[in-house]
């Protein structure tokens, strides 16, 4: 039975810090704000670097944007532990999302530090760059570059205006041709271990406290192009018309019906855009990105075949072009089953109702679980909502799960 450790000051500088975090945020949207690729989320990374730096680590923000602060352990054991997450956030998203994990992180030191533990190894906190989808369709961007992940085709990726995302990294104060020194050497790396809120409804409905996630969502992300012809909404009969709208919308039920004809895969179509987008105007070019998931790789491919299937029909019926191009797709990614387990006996020990579980959402932990060993340990949404203003986690379940990634790490070291 590990003597579980509190965290320092019950947490409260760890509620501070979520809540300042919620107030550095684009105020002109509902919900919270604050989107990669935007001077806020460069004011945010610099919040952390400064928590980082108070909290007694040793701080940078490297050459991907991603902000790393390293607790020097005793030397008496090899290797390395990580553990972090992401502070940007979707369009009108949530305050708990991703910021979690880096405000529980920082308490997981401050507490080590408070209670003179130090572990046998260096403890590396990271709060990921731009995890959430950008304008580019690339999520995940931080951990990419750390792992080795982020390619040429990447910076190459287009927005809807047709700027690459090379180009847009110069607002991050992000510098493209630096990206490879990012490159981390993980070889050393014994854990990485992330706190996440769950964004689903299962932990909730099932009244229990902690989840530990078996594996993570395969995500299939894609941008399709329509183009017709303009035409007159009042004149233009419907049997000669080339509307890029009735196409795009069109595939977009397709997504839907592709997605619902199994019970884990999901489909989304999250942006729609008309041209010219005029209440009497048959448009003349439509733009749609979105994304399957799924833990079924193998579904994933057959879904994206299907979907390509579809809209090239959608188009051929109304006499419009189709371009539909897959983006940054990733496979299904397992966690570690040993560090998992540490995991489990952390949370038995201390008497916290849990249950393993499949996170759809995506996270910065897929890349690190290609590298090393990886856990992820999720507190409850409340409702399942998340990506929305009404995110909620009760601070008593995000202080249990951030005394559950404290008394992990320290078990993991072996102190
Ligand atoms: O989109 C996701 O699943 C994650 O929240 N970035
Ligand atoms: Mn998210
Ligand atoms: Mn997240
Ligand atoms: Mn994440």
């Amino acid at each position: 039975m590990t003597q579980r450790i509190a965290l320092a000051d019950q947490g409260e500088q760890l509620l501070a810090d979520l809540e300042a975090l919620s107030g550095l945020v684009d105020d002109s949207l509902p919900g919270w704000t604050r989107s990669a690729l935007t001077e806020l989320d460069v004011e945010g990374r610099h919040w952390v670097l400064a928590r980082m730096k108070d909290a007694g680590l040793d701080a940078r923000i490297d050459a991907a944007g991603n902000v790393i602060g390293v607790l020097k352990g005793d030397g008496s054991a090899r290797g390395r532990i990580m553990t972090g997450s992401h502070t940007d956030t979707v369009l009108s998203g949530g305050r708990f999302d991703g910021n979690v994990g880096v405000a529980s992180a920082l308490e997981v030191v401050r507490t080590l530090r408070a209670s003179g533990i130090t572990l046998a190894h260096d403890l590396v906190v990271i709060d990921f760059f731009n995890e959430e989808v950008n304008p580019y369709g690339l999520s995940c961007v931080g951990s990419r570059a750390l792992t080795g992940g982020l390619t040429a085709a990447h910076l190459r990726a287009q927005n809807q205006e047709g700027v690459a995302f090379g180009e847009a990294l110069a607002v991050a104060r992000v510098d493209p041709n630096r990206l490879n020194e990012a490159v981390m050497d993980l070889s050393d790396v014994i854990a990485y271990v992330e706190l996440h809120v769950e964004q689903g409804p299962n932990l909730e409905a099932q009244g229990t406290q902690i989840g530990l996630v078996t594996d993570i969502t395969g995500v299939a992300p894609f941008r399709s192009i329509f183009k017709g012809r303009q035409d007159h909404a009042g004149t233009t009969p419907m049997n000669i018309r080339r509307d890029a709208g009735c196409a795009a919308a069109g595939t977009v039920l397709a997504v839907e019906a592709i997605a619902s004809e199994h019970e884990t895969s999901r489909g989304t179509s999250g942006s729609i855009t008309f041209t010219p987008d005029a209440v009497n105007v048959v448009n003349e070019a439509a733009e749609v990105w979105g994304e399957f998931r799924s833990p079924d790789a193998e579904w994933i491919t057959h879904a994206r075949e299907r979907l390509l299937e579809a809209a090239h029909a959608e188009g051929a019926k109304r006499g419009v072009e189709v371009e539909l191009e897959w983006l940054a797709s990733e496979e299904p990614v397992p966690m570690s089953e040993p560090l998992t387990a540490i995991t489990t006996q952390v949370v038995s020990d201390m008497g916290l109702s849990h249950t393993r579980m499949y996170s759809g959402a995506g996270h910065d932990a897929a890349f690190m679980a290609l590298q090393v060993p990886t856990a992820m340990i999720f507190v409850p949404s409340h409702d399942g909502r998340s990506h929305c203003p009404d995110e909620f986690t009760e601070s008593a379940d995000i202080l249990a799960g951030a005394e559950v990634l404290l008394n992990t790490i320290v078990e993991i070291s072996g102190r």
